[in-house]
């Protein structure tokens, strides 16, 4: 048992090594970590906590919420907001930006989260998750508003997710590679069960959502088409499928044996640039996929790079085994906007 390495003992040890988590980082991350064991225990409870099921009300992208949607975003503010370390929160399920109250000191960091990603899965006993990015707060001159958050990617100081699955499993990065670390029911605490995770640079395995293949763009047709001729097409190989519908199971798949996730655009609602959203679900799976070795585009350029013009923005996605991403990025600027 003297072995295992748990999340303080990683959080500590990377401090000391590498000096580059402040201790209010340290704080956010095991603050954050606990307040997933938290919406563990809600989710596993499922009908018997009567959690699931839908609550009468919409966020502001105009999506029925569920009510583990709202019990995890409660859970997630009320652990964050007293311990000192946030300025403010930003969250899928929040219209705008939820400010550490006056009562509280004011941290150094902003955090962003989706709550429950996969919310689709919830009521069908499928894996889903929580997603979160951490920024810097930069401008020390005034208060916080929704502009202190439009920071690009690049500029996350720790991301990660925590994928309630068949185990559950938190995957973190601080910029020094990404660590995985399991839940121990019995003893309560996160066990670092993977660390330097590396995603293999080439893929035989693709997901996407191919009830929306009419409404592709010319760039993603043509990938999906090549893979989908197999060997007899112009890959030489055959391709399997893996569609979850919930970013993290999606990603965790692809961290842990390689693959490529896409959410394109696509015709259906044109003047969006996609489905999932750049601040809290595209930007922390880029952090994770790059530093793990892998890429992560909107099909022309790296998700990381976008400057957001907005907290809610969505953007396209394509991310995870490096040679297949770079494949669909180059078909994209081979193709006319
Ligand atoms: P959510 O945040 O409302 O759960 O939506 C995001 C989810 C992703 O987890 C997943 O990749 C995608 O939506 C699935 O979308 P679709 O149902 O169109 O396949
Ligand atoms: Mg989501």
């Amino acid at each position: 048992m003297s072995s295992r390495i748990s999340l303080t003992r990683y959080l500590v040890e990377q401090q000391r090594e590498h000096g580059h988590i402040p201790a209010q980082l340290r704080l956010l991350i095991e603050v954050v970590a606990r307040a997933c064991k938290s919406i563990a225990i809600s989710v596993n409870k499922g009908a018997l906590g009567e959690v699931l099921g839908s609550a009468a009300s919409e966020n502001v992208q105009g999506e029925i919420q569920k009510k583990l949607d709202i019990i995890s975003n409660e859970v997630l503010i009320e652990a964050n907001e007293w311990g000192g370390h946030l300025a403010a929160m930003a969250s899928e399920e929040m219209d705008s930006i939820h400010v550490v109250p006056n009562r509280y000191p004011q941290g150094e960091y902003l955090l962003l989260f989706d709550p429950l990603d996969g919310s689709s899965n919830i009521d069908v006993n499928v894996s889903i998750g929580t997603i979160f990015s951490v920024l810097r707060k930069v401008n020390n001159q005034r208060g916080i508003s929704e502009e202190d958050f439009l920071q690009p990617g690049k500029q996350q100081a720790a991301a990660g997710y925590c994928v309630y699955g068949p185990q559950t499993t938190l995957v973190l990065t601080v910029g020094e590679g990404v660590a995985m670390f399991t839940l121990d029911r019995e003893t309560g605490s996160w066990v670092l069960t993977e660390d330097q995770v590396q995603i293999p640079e080439d893929t035989k395995e693709f997901a996407i959502n191919m009830s929306n293949m009419r409404h592709w763009d010319a760039p993603v047709k043509r990938y999906i088409d090549e893979c989908l001729s197999g060997k007899e097409g112009p890959r030489g190989k055959d391709f399997n499928m893996r569609w979850v519908a919930s970013m993290v199971a999606d990603v965790h798949r692809i961290l842990t044996r390689g693959g490529v996730f896409l959410y394109p655009w696509d015709k259906r609602d044109p003047d969006k640039p996609g489905k999932l959203r750049l601040m809290y679900e595209a930007n922390p799976m880029a952090f994770l996929v790059e530093q793990a070795g892998g890429l992560a585009t909107n099909g022309r350029q790296r998700i990381m790079d976008v400057v957001p013009g907005k907290l809610h923005e969505r953007v396209a996605v394509v991310l995870g085994s490096k040679n297949e991403v770079q494949r669909v990025t180059d078909y994209h600027l081979a193709s006319p906007t």
